[in-house]
């Protein structure tokens, strides 16, 4: 199989592939533009089959990885036992995913939908295996310091479907902050009032998804992993944040209480996994 980074030239022109290559980049359609602003999220077409083996493929690899590496791997406890449920800081080492989420389309995409340059901010891998844990309704914007301006996207390693825990959105309320409860998620009383619609995707299928926008998603009831790959961008405007956040949230990580119910991976409380006994 031809490797993530020699099939990239193709996904950084894929939007013109006529003009001479120097000269291409990946324009969102007018359309596209527009339902983002309107919903607050958008599906792009990025990869084809064969760049999507490819970043499946970098994205087993991650996966492979052992705990010693300044990667971040994160464990939930299941009724299968431990299992990994998150690597995130992984650009550094990957140089494929480095490529995908750092340079080109994707760089281009959430430029465009922010409506001005754009740079990684962070960048994370649920694997939610079989039985792993899903998301409380949360916007991710609570979670992100230093920044106003940014952007996340759902790119589907497996088909992701309602059994195994695709995402779910409610569209158009991506323009305010709801106030949070304790754990920094949508209070119950407000999720339950709210118009939630599933968006199973395809491996390969990519959902970008306004900081605003109002999420969640199901426990994997099914038999087989979804994995995801989930960039976040903020306006280069704002600076070169990612290494300030990671240095952020492992400090936070490192001294977070637990409730003994909840493994905390995230700046806010969202993750329903169940930590692992010490
Ligand atoms: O991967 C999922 O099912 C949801 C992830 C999510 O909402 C998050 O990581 O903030």
């Amino acid at each position: 199989m031809v490797s993530l980074r020699e099939l990239w030239w193709h996904v950084d022109f894929i939007g013109c592939s006529l003009c001479p290559r120097s000269m291409r980049v990946m324009t969102l359609s007018t359309d596209s533009k527009t339902h983002f602003d309107t919903h607050g999220w958008v599906l792009s077409a990025v990869l084809n089959e064969a760049e999507t083996a490819a970043v499946s493929e970098a994205v087993d690899e991650v996966q492979s990885w052992s705990d010693s590496g300044d990667w971040m791997h994160h464990y939930e406890l299941t009724d299968a036992g431990v299992r990994r449920c998150r690597t995130e800081y992984f650009t550094p080492f990957s140089p494929g995913l480095r490529a995908l989420l750092c340079a080109g389309a994707m760089i281009d995409i959430a430029g465009q939908l922010m409506g001005t340059s754009a740079v990684l901010y962070k960048e994370k891998i649920n694997y939610k295996l079989a039985g792993g844990a899903g998301w409380e309704p949360h916007q991710d914007a609570p979670a992100y310091p230093f920044i106003d301006n940014h952007v996340s996207c759902m790119i589907a390693i497996d088909d992701a479907t309602t059994e195994n825990g695709c995402l779910e959105l409610v569209s158009g309320l991506h323009h305010e902050l709801i106030p949070t409860d304790a754990r920094g998620c949508i209070p119950a009383a407000v999720a339950e009032s709210l118009t939630w619609q599933a968006m199973p995707l395809r491996a390969g299928q990519v959902l970008w998804f306004h900081s605003r926008t109002p999420h969640r998603s199901g426990d994997n009831r099914s038999t087989s992993d979804r994995r995801a790959l989930y960039p976040t961008y903020n306006a280069a405007s704002e600076g070169d944040l990612r290494e300030a956040y990671y240095a952020r949230k492992r400090a936070e990580l490192a001294t977070a209480a637990t409730n003994g119910e909840r493994v905390q991976i995230s700046l806010i409380d969202d993750f329903r996994g169940r930590p692992v006994p010490s």
